[in-house]
């Protein structure tokens, strides 16, 4: 019997959790902890316990798959490859800009820089985007402008430090795990937790001051919360006169929003705002905590905005237990955008737009010329194959049939495209449409890194062989290259790509494969080989061109689609435990699937009885784009005149009934947050 012990990261959220893989003659039997792992110390939540479990099952895809007379063949690579390098080959001759691509945060970076490199070197166009639209991208454009970059600002274990923790708008308990942990480290040292949600979660029930409010009104909350520390002299005067600009500005904003004004639009009491304003304000060191809850609105980017401002008027950025801390979600949606899987940016928010970057990488890559022309975003590309101005896609580990807003329009989208790949680890209802399937080996079967959410780059290692003929995305897509007539993907292991990603990521430049092997890893920025990285950002001055700090003010605006008498809910949408999106790793896990084999919709107790809806009856939710079927869950832990329901679930899909007509200006996030919706008992 050989048993083997194989340290890797977590595959599933952005905490990036360390643990070993134990294999027995070459089969995933469990997981076993690495206890010196310094972001969970041997600590594991559900997911990451069972993370073994979708690997060897049956219904892993292990042979390139071609549909001919609307049934998939099987197929030997080099006939699926051909297919795929001509076809694409024929779209590009006639206008590359009708190509587009997604690539995935469940990937290693190494395979989302390559996926970059094809669509920009060897395609011709920007259009590459990736999840992150639909998640932090308002934090990467909001943080941009006030803080000059856009990401979490402090550790996780520096979270353990904090004397207050104001959570807007995540449920860290529930998809956070191992960062929920070090918010309990520090309230058993005695810090004060603040919960914002317009859901009493299980981690709003840990809160010493609980604050209910309407989904899609954070501004105005914010705006709030600062109209009380500034009217009660609990500014930070010091930090605000050196480190900041704007202050006057946002000041003359704010004033025009007292609590008691703000109670209106936000439905929470003015006093709870006074008393979360108070206790925010006045700790030393108090840390902001926020995720989907904010950035999933047509105003995301200010609701992101808003978060910064409240931290420097009180000083809290650049020390342990302070600072703004979007908590990214997938494994890797941080390397993926470090790696420039993103319509705007080469690797390392190397702007696209600037003719000297296009120079710069043409260069580095020694490729011909390289356009300016910004590509386009998850739901532009939809929109554009729905217009016909796409004629081909490549997806990579997305699943957008269910997680796209709106997925009726989705599949009148995918349909009408020529040419459809879709690479993935299941045959996943995107796959289903596609003309070509590539089975992808899982992150168990491969090597490479992965970025968790606090710019933490950590090793995923090989334990097992992949199923079948399933091959790694990083050598199909040099294939693929290779095939469409490039010399410029000659890699013999992701080592060798990580080693060209350090020459063109100067966050990247100093990790060596010696440095990034101790358990310590490194976090970016971490310019050259002696530089320590940087787990605290911006503790003397932020990357804005003059160092300041910028204090933006923001307006309320209230969300796309509001309630009226047909839709009289807001619906909101998200997700919980057990589950992760669109289930294809989670709803295959036996274990994970037992514990919430299907879909609700949460509904308040008194909204229920008004409607005359029990417990568990199967009820009918409707939205202006469809309407599902779905059992009730009634409860008073959330708010009257709000429902919610988690999106993992095909058979009654919250993506059926959200919007993609409206999005965010300056991050094209849909609003997944808010929708208005009808709620009736089925006949
Ligand atoms: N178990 C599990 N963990 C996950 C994931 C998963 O699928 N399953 N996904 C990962 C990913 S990719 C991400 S992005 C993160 C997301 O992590 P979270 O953001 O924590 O998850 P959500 O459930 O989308 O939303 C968070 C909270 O926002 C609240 N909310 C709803 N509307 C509003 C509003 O208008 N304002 C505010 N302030 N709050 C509102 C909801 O009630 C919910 O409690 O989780 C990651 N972790
Ligand atoms: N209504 C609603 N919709 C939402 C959200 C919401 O809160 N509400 N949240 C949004 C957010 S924040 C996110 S991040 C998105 C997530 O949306 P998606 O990224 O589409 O969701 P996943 O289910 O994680 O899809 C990942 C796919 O990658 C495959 N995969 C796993 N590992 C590999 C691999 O190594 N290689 C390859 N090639 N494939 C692999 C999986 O089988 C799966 O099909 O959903 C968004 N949609
Ligand atoms: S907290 Fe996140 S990274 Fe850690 S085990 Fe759970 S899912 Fe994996
Ligand atoms: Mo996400």
């Amino acid at each position: 019997m050989n048993i083997q012990y194989t340290p890797t990261t977590c595959p599933y959220c952005g905490c990036g959790c360390g643990f070993n893989l134990v294999s027995v003659d070459g089969k995933l039997k469990g997981v076993e902890p690495w206890k010196r792992n310094p972001v969970n110390e041997g600590k594991l939540c559900p997911k990451g316990n069972f993370s073994y479990e979708f690997v060897h099952r049956e219904d892993r895809l292990t042979t390139p798959l071609i549909k001919k007379g609307g049934e998939f063949v099987e197929a030997t690579w080099d006939e699926a490859l051909d297919l795929v390098a001509s076809k694409l080959g024929e779209i590009k001759d006639t206008n590359p800009e009708a190509l587009a691509f997604l690539s995935s945060a469940r990937c290693t970076n190494e395979e989302n820089y390559l996926m970059q490199k094809l669509v920009r070197a060897v395609i011709g166009t920007h259009n590459i985007d990736h999840c992150a639209r639909l998640c932090h991208g308002p934090t990467v454009a909001g943080l941009a402008q006030t803080f000059g970059s856009g990401a979490m600002t402090n550790s996780l274990e520096s979270v353990a430090h904090a004397d207050c923790i104001f959570i807007i708008g995540s449920n860290t308990l529930e998809q956070h795990p191992l960062m929920w942990r070090r918010v309990l480290q520090a309230k058993a040292k005695g810090a004060k937790l603040i919960v914002a949600d317009p859901r009493f979660t299980p981690s709003a029930k840990k809160a010493d001051l609980y604050l209910p409010f309407k989904s899609g009104t954070d501004v105005a909350l914010m705006n709030a919360m600062m109209n009380v520390i500034i009217s009660e002299g609990l500014e930070d005067k010091e930090f605000i006169e050196n480190r900041t600009k704007n202050f006057e500005e946002l000041k003359a904003v704010v004033m025009k929003y007292p609590p008691e004004k703000v109670a209106d639009i936000t439905e929470a009491s003015a006093d709870l705002i006074k008393e979360a304003a108070r206790m925010y304000a006045k700790a030393d060191n108090a840390a902001i905590i926020y995720s989907m809850g904010i950035t999933q609105h047509t105003t995301g980017t200010d609701n992101v905005m808003s978060t910064s401002n409240l931290a420097m008027i009180t000083g809290n950025l650049g020390r342990p237990g302070t600072g703004v801390n979007p908590l990214r979600g997938q494994n890797n949606v941080q390397g993926a955008c470090d790696m420039g899987a993103l319509p705007v940016v080469y690797p390392g928010y190397q702007k696209v737009i600037e003719g000297e970057m296009a120079e710069k990488m043409m260069t580095a890559w020694g490729c011909g010329d390289l356009t300016c022309r910004p590509g386009l975003t998850v739901i532009e590309m939809m929109n554009a194959a729905d217009a016909g101005d796409i004629k081909g896609m490549y997806i990579m580990g997305e699943n957008p049939m269910v997680s796209d807003p709106d997925i009726k329009h989705v599949k009148e989208g995918l349909e009408s495209l020529d040419f459809l790949v879709v690479q993935d680890i299941f045959l996943t209802e995107t796959a289903e449409l596609a003309d070509v399937v590539l089975p992808a080996t899982s992150w168990a079967e491969k090597d490479g890194t992965f970025t968790s959410t606090e710019r933490r780059v950590q090793y995923i290692r090989k334990a097992v062989d992949a199923p079948g003929e399933a091959r790694s995305d990083w050598s199909i897509i040099c294939d693929i290259a290779k095939k469409m007539g490039s010399d410029l993907f000659n890699y013999d292991s992701p080592q060798d790509i990580f080693e060209e990603v350090r020459t063109v990521t100067p966050q990247y430049a100093g990790m060596n494969k010696e440095r990034l092997e101790k358990p310590e890893a490194l976090h970016w920025p971490c310019p050259d080989e002696e530089h320590p990285g940087t787990p605290i950002l911006w503790g003397e001055k932020c990357a804005t061109p003059d160092g300041l700090g910028v204090l933006m003010p923001i307006e309320f605006i209230p969300p796309a689609e509001l309630t009226d008498e047909e839709y009289p809910f807001t619906l909101t949408t998200g997700r919980m435990l057990f589950h992760w999106h669109t289930g294809s790793m989670t709803r295959r896990s036996k274990t994970l699937d037992r514990e919430v084999p299907t879909g609700f919709v949460e509904i308040n107790t008194e909204d229920a009885a008004e409607l005359g809806i029990k417990n568990k009856e199967l009820v009918r939710v409707k939205t202006r784009r469809g309407e599902i079927e779905i059992g009730a869950k009634v409860t008073p832990d959330i708010m009257k005149g709000i429902i919610f329901i988690p999106f993992h679930f095909v058979e009654c899909a919250a993506n059926t009934l959200t919007q993609s007509f409206a999005l965010d200006p300056a991050a094209k996030m849909p609003e997944f947050k808010v929708s208005a919706a009808s709620i009736e008992k089925m006949e």
